[in-house]
């Protein structure tokens, strides 16, 4: 069949859907207060963007006792509540907006960040044992550890160590730190400055995991290490980055209760700026306190 007459047939069936429901209290989305079935974004197109944040909130309950209730749930949180059913299946938008959500996680855990993004933006990078991303995915013990080459250079490029070293990587989203990078790493570097705190040229770490940063940290011999780190995506959010800090890092020593976290960095969470100044605040916390993790919260009592 020629492509012309897919579309033709894909606009057709994209119509009926979108003028479906024509009387609002027959249709249950806006019964809820959310928005309706995406329509056909026009004749040349398919449907919109079904990852955009309007169809986050859609209810598809038909006649909900409680309306209003049922709305205030929707709102409160980005799991998919109130989709409602056709029969035994799914309705559509919620279906496809599923498949949808599925795919932009997939993609995020298996895209590589691209060479021409690190030059760009100037960083140095280092390489975990991972050497691809089907060996990141099937084997995390490798991507804990640093190359050869990898621990070398970074050591010849410390050799005066600073008191902190921020590290960014890819871990499980590539988008967290493509998205992200640029509202929060220059103030996160000026609020260290800012703070009258050395820090080191960040580095970029490629198919890393959390524990590579005792690694890193021992090699550069900072004080405290910061890493970034794309989070594992969740469906209806694959954007989201992760802080986990350490004072003193070293292989044998550290061990997960010494690491502080702070997750969920995106717009939709902790918007990266604000994460930056939360970041730098913690830094100096960890430094006036000589811990981290436990340790520190311990102390901070
Ligand atoms: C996957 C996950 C786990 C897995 C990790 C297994 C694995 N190998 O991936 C399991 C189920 C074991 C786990 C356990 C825990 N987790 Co957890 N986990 C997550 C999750 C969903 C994703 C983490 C991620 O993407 N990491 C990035 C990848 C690249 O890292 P990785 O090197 O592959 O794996 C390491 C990290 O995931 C790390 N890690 C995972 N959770 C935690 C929690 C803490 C406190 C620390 C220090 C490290 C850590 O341990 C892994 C092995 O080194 C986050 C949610 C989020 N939004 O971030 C919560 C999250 C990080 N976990 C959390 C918590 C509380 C825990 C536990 C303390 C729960 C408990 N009471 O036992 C334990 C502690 C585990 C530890 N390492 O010390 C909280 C941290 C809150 C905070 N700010 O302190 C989060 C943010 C969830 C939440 N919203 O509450 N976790």
């Amino acid at each position: 069949m020629e492509n012309l007459d897919i579309q033709a047939i894909v606009n057709a069936v994209l119509k009926e859907i979108g003028g479906g429901a024509k009387d609002p209290a027959a249709c249950p989305a806006a019964a809820a207060g959310a928005p309706a079935a995406p329509k056909p974004a026009g004749d040349d197109g398919g449907l919109e963007d079904l990852g955009l944040p309007k169809f986050k909130r859609y209810s598809g309950v038909k006649d909900p006792k409680k309306p209003d209730v049922l709305k205030e749930f929707i709102k409160a949180t980005g799991a998919r509540l109130g989709v409602g059913r056709v029969g035994p299946r799914p309705p559509t938008t919620p279906y496809l907006r599923f498949l949808a959500d599925h795919s932009r996680s997939k993609g995020t855990v298996f895209k590589e960040v691209p060479d021409e993004w690190l030059a760009k933006n100037k960083l140095k990078v280092v390489h975990s044992q991972a050497g691809d991303k089907d060996t990141y995915l099937t084997r995390p013990d490798l991507g804990r550890k640093l190359t050869e080459e990898s621990v070398a250079e970074l050591k010849k490029m410390y050799q005066t160590p600073p008191k902190v070293q921020v590290v960014l990587s890819d871990g499980l989203s590539t988008d967290a730190l493509l998205v992200n990078y640029e509202e929060i790493l220059p103030p996160l570097m000026n609020g260290l400055k800012n703070a009258g705190i050395n820090a080191g040229e960040p580095v970029f770490l490629r198919h890393g995991r959390v524990k590579a940063e005792d690694v890193i940290g021992e090699a550069v011999g900072c004080e405290v290490l910061v890493l970034l780190i794309g989070e594992r995506p969740g469906l209806g959010q694959s954007e989201s980055m992760s802080c986990y800090a350490i004072y003193k890092p070293s292989v044998a020593k550290t061990v997960e209760s010494d690491r502080t976290v702070v997750s969920n960095i995106h717009s939709g969470g902790t918007p990266p700026v604000e994460a930056a100044a939360v970041i730098v605040d913690l830094v100096k916390q960890m430094l006036a306190k000589k811990a981290s993790g436990i340790a520190l919260t311990q102390a901070q009592a």
